[in-house]
């Protein structure tokens, strides 16, 4: 029975339910008695397995079909009325021919199955900046898991009906169907506040909440309504007098975002009493608030993070937030303790155990017993720095924007932009560097524009050009920085620690934001001088330390060449097109003038 009297989402509910025709509608209220009896009806049907619940209370493991591990880019579209619209980056089809296509596929795909009907809130309900979303989903795992990343239930419902406008929600339809790799469609219709996803059952593709919702959607209608939707980690960081001081960081996936977002500070910080809080680790909504600064919230309330290379010393914060109340999907089943392993999680891979597919595996035989995009469920309030701010409805104020990428060489350890729009540049044509043989991809520099490539529901051009927008509207807008933590030799080892290291960088940072540190000017804009890095305990030469914060010139003007191509030639195999902001042409001639 319905949970609300609420006209638009029965009359929607419904219709959705005339197509896939389920043999039941079940509504989530969000209650713990609920999601137990689900929970022991996933377990009745192997659909999850309970965990040793000694060592890991609450603790859950699935496995997906070994076709449906990952995001699938390339079945993911955007479907506004015009093409231009969802530009050169996305993947687009005429939204009537795509309903038409998918209808079919969802026509009766729920026939002996339960709809499961899930609100859902982005941020907590009550903040101004709360989303309201209806998810319809064949998957209790779905269900489970969005109980973790979101706020569910009639608490959702209730803000929603009491909201300005009741009818103004994200409805989101799931389906598994078959998990045909060949009909699998992940689509969102911005113009219609619509999600449609069929045949899978892995997390980025099904969790509607997350990239779906609170990036592709969302993307559009901040563009729309005057707000960012960004993929971005969000941490404060404390200093020895107790103020806490906040910035958001975007990198493209495998560069240690979660690392950074649960960042330990290093013993002579700590000593000192500096502290790193985390806010969020993947999705921030940045809005200016009343005091002319820019406030984000994290619309999440889990972490959905990768397991593999999870550890003690790479991210306890991480590990330990996963002890409890978690679900593991395709890692290893460890059968003498009935516990979990991944790789990198220790150095002793369990003898009796099940790889990722559920096969007797044996590490000796040099397999890797968890899919390497394995992940964790974890509720967000478990991690052990989570910020007292996290569920703040205001959200917290933002100092500093930080970008980045893997670049073993040319880009300095970090550099400040010159200004708003010089960063909006610098944020343009971050990327990472990839080696032909690791990646099956042409060798050279992969941008990923403020590592939004996969997730922006619009034109990237107009993306540029709302964000160029958007710092006019700031009477004190973030400072702009960029960092390179994979800088390496000759021998191609990496000349910078790294991990809870990146502190004494955060730091300088920090300190350029409130006017506390010196810089000097370089073509590419402000370095700090090397005596401005604390390198107190660190074991690291003053050659290196100036290696990292060099600005080559032959260097940059390959690079100011890659950018010219990459603005004006091909993207992908489509074009920018005349979208692309003439502010951004301006700091490339900019750049490309002080190199000389
Ligand atoms: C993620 C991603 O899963 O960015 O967070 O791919
Ligand atoms: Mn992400």
């Amino acid at each position: 029975m319905s949970l609300t009297s609420n006209k638009a989402v029965n009359a929607w509910v419904d219709e959705m339910a005339a197509i896939t025709k389920p043999d039941q509608v079940v509504w989530i209220d969000g209650s713990e008695e609920q999601l137990a009896l689900l929970r022991k009806q996933s377990l009745d049907s192997g659909e999850i397995l309970k965990l040793n619940q000694e060592k890991l209370p609450g603790c859950y493991l699935h496995r997906t079909a070994l076709n449906d591990v990952a995001r699938v880019e390339h079945r993911t579209f955007i479907c506004s009325r015009k093409e231009e619209d969802a530009g050169p980056t996305n993947n687009w089809m005429d939204p009537q021919e795509m309903y038409a296509k998918l209808k079919l596929l969802y026509s009766g795909c729920m026939k002996g199955r339960t709809m499961y009907v899930i609100p859902f809130s982005m941020t907590v309900p009550e903040s101004p900046f709360a989303k309201f979303g209806i998810e319809l989903t064949d998957s209790i795992y779905v269900v489970l898991n969005m109980a973790i990343m979101t706020r569910i239930g009639t608490r959702v419902l209730k803000c929603l009906d009491s909201s300005a406008d009741p009818a103004d929600f994200t409805k989101g339809l799931h389906a598994k169907a078959g998990i045909e790799e060949e009909n699998r469609y992940i689509v969102q219709f911005p113009e219609d506040n619509a999600i449609w996803s069929i045949n899978s059952g892995y997390g980025g593709n099904v969790l509607l909440g997350k990239k779906c919702f609170a990036l592709r959607i969302a993307s559009y209608l901040g563009r729309n309504e005057g707000w960012m939707a960004e993929h971005m980690l969000i941490l404060g960081i404390e200093n020895p007098q107790g103020e806490v001081r906040y910035l958001a960081a975007a990198f493209p996936s495998a560069c240690g975002k979660t690392n950074l977002a649960m960042l330990i500070p290093p013993e002579v910080y700590a000593k000192k009493g500096y502290k790193v809080w985390c806010v969020g680790d993947d999705i921030a909504w940045l809005r200016v608030g009343p005091d002319g600064r820019l406030w984000a919230v994290n619309p999440e309330a889990g972490f959905f993070g990768v397991a593999p290379g999870t550890n003690m010393k790479s991210n306890p914060n991480a590990l330990k937030s996963t002890q409890a109340n978690t679900i593991f999907t395709n890692v290893v089943h460890n059968l003498d303790d009935n516990t979990v392993w991944w790789e990198g999680l220790d150095k002793n891979p369990p003898k009796n155990a099940l790889n990722w597919k559920g096969e007797k595996w044996d590490s000796a035989d040099g397999s890797k017993g968890a899919h390497p995009n394995s992940r964790f469920t974890a509720p967000a309030s478990q991690c052990p720095c989570i910020s007292s701010e996290f569920e703040a409805p205001q959200g917290v104020p933002i100092s500093a924007l930080v970008f980045g990428g893997r670049r073993p060489k040319t880009v300095p350890l970090v550099y400040q932009s010159r200004d708003w729009q010089h960063g909006v540049f610098v944020a343009s044509i971050m990327g990472s560097e990839v080696t032909a043989a690791a990646q099956g991809l042409a060798a050279g520099v992969r941008r990923d524009p403020m590592a939004m490539l996969p997730f922006c529901g619009y034109h990237m051009g107009d993306y540029f050009r709302h964000w160029l927008d958007m710092g006019k509207k700031i009477a004190n807008p973030p400072k702009i920085f960029n960092v390179n933590w994979f800088r390496v030799d000759d021998s191609g080892d990496f000349i910078w620690p790294g991990y809870g290291d990146n502190m004494r960088v955060l730091e300088w940072i920090m300190k350029r934001c409130f006017n506390e540190a010196d810089a000097r000017e370089t073509p590419i804009g402000y370095l700090p001088k090397p005596e401005d890095i604390n390198v107190e305990g660190l074991d690291i030469s003053k050659e290196t330390l100036e290696a990292l914060l060099t600005v080559d010139k032959d260097l940059w003007r390959e690079e100011a060449a890659g950018i010219k191509a990459y603005y004006a030639e091909k993207f992908g195999s489509y074009k920018f097109g005349d979208r692309l902001p003439k502010e951004l042409y301006d700091e490339l001639a900019t750049l490309e003038k002080n190199l000389g």
